[in-house]
């Protein structure tokens, strides 16, 4: 049975990274719509956050349909596209933290330094995967140089200010929400440069032989736990935090 329908979709039973495609569109379908009509009824202060929930999974949506034709068709990595939906999605991430802390005085500045971090992260990390061409070192060093980015954001969340004002906030509500958000940022985060690391010529491809192919697996498994997840804190946040009248 399911076996028919897979074959229907043009998806074989034994490659999951195909199929991990097409639920990842799935899933980042049904997630849009979800915060989308959950907007209205939070309260008019979180509506803003919900919005960009929904942005993040619909946009995911949108390059996840075209990725799964991409890879279906090629058996390729569609790493172009993908690069394209984090530099939007991962940025719009960012806007989130910024949204949560603006209350307890975040500056528009904390916003463009995180945007900065991610950018440098995603630049520098696309180079390492389209431009180096299985040379190890080039990987390596490109990752590494990548990772300088993604400490940075974690190290705002985690201890830096977006943790400071998360507790100056006062709202147990927002406090629990942030550090849920940074645990997604150290757990889920750290999923995509394992991914990175399988590529032809990654450590885990040449130390331990993980399979190529494993990276678009990693990556679709952390992008569904992170982008959906992520929506899912500040749904709680929003539907959890104390009414206030002025909202
Ligand atoms: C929705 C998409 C998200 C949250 C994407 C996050 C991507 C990363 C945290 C990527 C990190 C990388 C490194 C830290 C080093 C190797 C290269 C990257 C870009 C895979």
């Amino acid at each position: 049975m399911l076996t028919v329908l897979l074959n229907a979709i043009n998806i074989k039973v034994d490659d999951p990274v195909a199929f991990t495609f097409f639920i990842g569109y799935m899933a980042m379908l049904a997630s849009s719509v979800f915060f989308f009509v959950e907007r209205g009824s939070v309260q008019g202060k979180w509506k803003l956050s919900l919005l960009i929930s929904a942005l993040i999974t619909g946009i995911a949506a949108v390059h996840y349909y075209y990725m799964r034709d991409y890879y279906l068709a090629t058996g390729l990595t569609p790493t172009a596209l993908r690069y394209i939906d984090w530099t939007l999605t991962v940025p719009l991430m960012c806007v989130e933290f910024y949204l949560l802390t603006k209350a307890a005085g975040a500056q528009f500045s904390l916003l463009i330094k995180l945007i900065v971090a991610s950018v440098w992260m995603l630049v520098t990390g696309y180079i390492g995967e389209a431009f180096t061409h299985g040379d190890a070192t080039q990987i390596a060093l490109w990752g590494a140089i990548s990772s300088i980015g993604y400490v940075y954001v974690l190290y705002t969340a985690w201890a830096g200010e977006v943790a400071q004002l998360a507790a100056k906030s006062g709202d147990a509500t927002v406090i629990r929400g942030i550090r849920a958000l940074a645990w997604f940022v150290l757990v889920g985060w750290a999923i995509y440069p394992i991914g990175y690391m399988c590529m032809e010529g990654g450590w885990l491809n040449t130390g331990l032989g993980w399979q190529a192919s494993s990276i678009d697996l990693f990556y679709n498994i952390a992008d569904a736990i992170n982008k959906i997840g992520f929506g899912l804190v500040v749904y709680n946040i929003a539907v959890s935090s104390p009414k206030t009248e002025a909202a």
